[in-house]
């Protein structure tokens, strides 16, 4: 059997899993099913990234040793995988003892073959990207997260990254889908077309990590380490080159360019193909663990079950662009496409067999709803086989509603009561187009309900097990007459929504303040000092930082309120509304530095989003006056 060997990242450790880590592994796990059906010996990984000085740091503000914090939050995502019926095949985790050995091989291999040099490193470092930024200057914000960067200067291990311009560009050339989505190959070749700076590949200023198998005091920069998990993971075995690395969009640098170019220095197979998905939303904004933005998938497997959530990822956002996540969503479509689509179509077919045919598969077959169940079969494999899940799922779910129509056209609760032998024929056609259209729909799904499907599977009496299912033999015909049903029970009861919400909303506080707990962190507010200050960890908790306004105009109706956008050196300027109408007009606002509140939840402001507040002095019947700087400061530069 051919075998599929594809991956999601290595997730840091800094942090526990929330649902952006689940969205890429279910994908990930969703696509290994897909391709046991279409024949390979598909084998999923996934994995944890634990040095560097982002897992350094979490750790040291959390009073753990890096190892102990790894430990936990390793475990915390394995769990997680488990409970979500995520079946992961192979792991690692950079700390293993395997990894590193398999680390230093590949250094040494690029080491021999001339791709590695000693050299020495001044400039601006962003220790939350883990990225040196090479045309930064000192107090510059990371062109990555808008965070400062710090000035590190180090002698550093060098690879040759600019030696490999040309071979880059000719992969993206020779495999145009070696990187995909479309968008996603444009933006690294437009990056690569200018030419690559060598990249420093070791740190002396951290301990958390790999020694290097040099002289002194060198561990390997995170990105070399972590990438090369792809390999140790599946040390010894024929597995190797992946055939799919599933990611985000942010760290497709690393994977289109970075790990190519090591591997071609080590005259080692790449990897087949890269895949970025886009980002999930909440609130408005990328969902991160440094924003606090956070949904666990914790409280909805409890609240809706995996399976609804795997679903929901997948149908609703189009895979490679960047989508909402909201709870009302969630429920909505549970409700309306599991509940009232697949679930009721499952048991009023069975319930019908069980009542008019005594629970027998009757002989029969309408031809039109069979011709649209092979051409199902066919979009589903050529649409998963893109990655296009929603559209495949859309076809599956066009072919519930056809059947659905059908049988309400039937009637068969009424044929049922005429004797005669055309209208029992006619009967006999309509419950085993329903049940032959729902044993298709179901091993279609089977990938993305892998909870569910094997319940509606047995229902229908089938004994191969779902697994089993191939596409090649996956066709209309395939339910034997005669075949007894299982005994039917609804899989997809309907959810209240607004006691759902609230149930998931307040167990995600509890999951939350007991992830703290499980970490060590106090959970209950530190108490006051003394002298009724708060503590620096209260103060740190509020990001304030340096805005530019870039327009300005005021809010129709509203005397005192101003819209505005600003750049905070984010990818797309913010919406902010303040109160500052009366003071300023809009001219003098545009272009000036201000100081915003930026972790501030987003709310809305007659109906306009305010993402962030603008810090402002005021006396008690006076107007605000705007806090600012004398001398100049970059935009996005943190207030500490
Ligand atoms: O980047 N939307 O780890 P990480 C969609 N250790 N996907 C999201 C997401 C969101 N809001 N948030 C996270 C690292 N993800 C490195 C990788 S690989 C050799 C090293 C998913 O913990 C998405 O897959 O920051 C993203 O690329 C990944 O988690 C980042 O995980």
């Amino acid at each position: 059997m051919p075998k599929y060997y594809l991956t999601t990242p290595l997730y840091y450790v800094n942090a526990a899993p929330h649902i952006g880590h689940t969205y890429t592994t279910m994908a990930a796990e969703t696509i290994a099913r897909f391709q046991r059906m279409q024949g390979f010996d598909a084998v999923m990984f996934t994995g944890t990234d634990e040095h560097g000085q982002k897992v350094e740091r979490a750790a040291e503000a959390m009073g753990k040793s890096p190892q102990e914090f790894a430990d936990a939050i390793s475990a915390e995502f394995r769990n997680q995988w488990e409970k979500l019926n995520i079946r992961v095949d192979r792991t690692i985790r950079t700390t293993d003892p395997r990894h590193h050995r398999v680390v230093r091989w590949l250094f040494q291999r690029c080491l021999d073959n001339g791709f590695i040099y000693k050299g020495s490193y001044t400039g601006q470092y962003c220790v939350y990207d883990e990225l040196y930024v090479n045309e930064a200057k000192p107090g510059d914000p990371c062109p990555e997260c808008g965070r400062t960067t710090e000035t590190v200067t180090e002698e550093n291990y060098f690879f040759k990254l600019s030696a490999f311009t040309e071979r880059l560009l000719e992969l993206y050339e020779t495999q145009p889908d070696f990187i995909l989505p479309e968008t996603r190959r444009n933006e690294v070749l437009s990056f690569v077309r200018q030419g690559l700076n060598d990249l420093s590949i070791s740190r002396t200023t951290l301990k958390w990590g790999i020694p290097l198998p040099v002289e002194g005091h060198h561990v390997f920069y995170v990105w070399f380490d972590a990438l090369i998990g792809y390999m140790s993971a599946v040390d010894g075995e024929d597995l190797w080159p992946a055939d799919l690395h599933l990611i985000g969009k942010e760290i497709v640098r690393f994977h289109a360019i970075f790990w190519p170019a090591f591997l071609m220095a080590a005259e080692l197979p790449l990897p087949k193909r890269i895949f970025a998905h886009g980002w999930l939303l909440f609130e408005n904004d990328k969902m991160s663990k440094s924003r606090g933005n956070i949904v666990r998938a914790e409280p909805i497997r409890e609240v809706m079950g995996a399976d609804a959530l795997r679903y929901f990822l997948l149908r609703e956002i189009v895979f490679g662009q960047d989508g909402a996540f909201s709870y009302d969503a969630l429920v909505n479509r549970y409700n309306s496409d599991l509940a009232n689509g697949l679930g009721n179509l499952a048991s009023r077919t069975l319930t019908m067999i069980g009542q008019y045919r005594g629970g027998a598969i009757p002989e029969g077959g309408e031809t039109e709803i069979a011709a649209l169940a092979n051409d199902t079969i066919r979009t589903v494999r050529g649409a998963f086989g893109r990655f296009e899940f929603s559209k495949g799922l859309e076809a599956v779910w066009a072919l519930i509603s056809a059947v659905d129509k059908f049988i309400v056209q039937m009637a068969p609760w009424k044929v049922w009561r005429q004797r005669d032998d055309a209208s029992q024929r006619q009967l006999d056609v309509t419950l085993y187009t329903a049940a032959e259209a729902l044993r298709i729909a179901t091993a279609l799904l089977a990938p993305v309900l892998p909870q569910s499907a094997p319940k509606i599977w047995a229902q229908l009496g089938m004994t191969e097990p779902i697994e089993a299912v191939r596409f090649d033999t996956l066709a209309w015909g395939g339910l034997p007459p005669g075949q007894k049903v299982g005994e039917v029970s609804g899989v997809f009861p309907r959810i209240e929504l607004k006691e759902a919400v609230a149930k998931m909303r307040a167990m995600e506080e509890q999951v939350t303040a007991g992830q703290a707990a499980l970490l060590g962190k106090k959970t209950e507010p530190a108490p006051a000092p003394a002298d009724g200050g708060i503590g620096i960890e209260d103060f740190s908790k509020v990001e304030l930082r340096v805005a530019q306004v870039k327009t300005a105009e005021r809010v129709k109706g509203a005397d005192k309120l101003m819209h505005m956008k600003v750049d905070i050196g984010e990818a797309e300027p913010r919406s902010i509304v303040a109160g500052i109408a009366e003071a300023y007009t809009p001219e003098q606002l545009v272009n000036r530095k201000v100081v915003i509140v930026a972790n501030l939840q987003p709310r809305k402001l007659r109906g306009i989003e305010s993402n962030g507040m603008i810090v402002a002095a005021s006396v008690e019947g006076g107007k605000p006056v705007l806090a600012g700087f004398h001398e100049d400061i970059p935009v996005g530069a943190r207030l500490k």
